[in-house]
């Protein structure tokens, strides 16, 4: 099968709560790779690229403005059918839509202070992994639980 990769991002809000163990832990738990990540304070300009697809937006001024109050948690996930999972494990846009026992079902209550992004396609994923880490900062390894965890 295909072997994705997809940017998981802990947003500020998320960081300032101190909910960056509880969200990487559903990752970890899940059984997908980690293979990049680091704290960071983004910049405007790489805020406004990350979401550009949101520009004409009338929130994208207030999105950009949240991105970029504070450090976030920059992650880079690989698997099979791991963009998709990831989507479902963080839950709907809407914390108050999102199911229970996903991120933002069980962590959050407002679209505005949804405290984690996930890409939303195989595409994306990796466009945004390139825009988000620099050369050298993702990980090529193997975990021990590999066979573990498909057969
Ligand atoms: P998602 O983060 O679930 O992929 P998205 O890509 O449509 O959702 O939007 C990106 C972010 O923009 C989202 O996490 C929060 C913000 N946002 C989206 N829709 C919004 C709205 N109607 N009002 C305020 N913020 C919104
Ligand atoms: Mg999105």
């Amino acid at each position: 099968e295909q072997v994705d990769q997809t940017y998981i991002m802990v947003k500020p809000d998320g960081v300032q709560r101190g909910l960056v163990g509880e969200i990487i832990s559903r990752f970890e738990k899940k059984g997908f790779k980690l293979t990049g990540l680091k704290l960071f304070q983004c910049s405007k300009e790489l805020a406004e690229e990350h979401y550009k697809d949101l520009k004409q937006k009338s929130f994208f001024p207030k999105l950009i403005d949240y991105i970029t109050s504070g450090p976030v948690v920059c992650m880079a996930w690989e698997g099979v059918g791991v963009v998709a999972s990831a989507r479902k494990l963080i839950g709907a846009t809407d914390p108050l839509q999102a199911e229970p026992g996903t991120i933002r079902g069980d962590l959050a209550v407002q679209t505005g202070r949804n405290v984690v992004h996930g890409s939303d396609s195989p595409e994306n994923g990796k466009r945004e992994i390139a825009l988000w880490f620099k050369e050298g900062e993702v990980c090529e390894w193997t975990p021990v639980q590999a066979p573990w965890l498909r057969e």
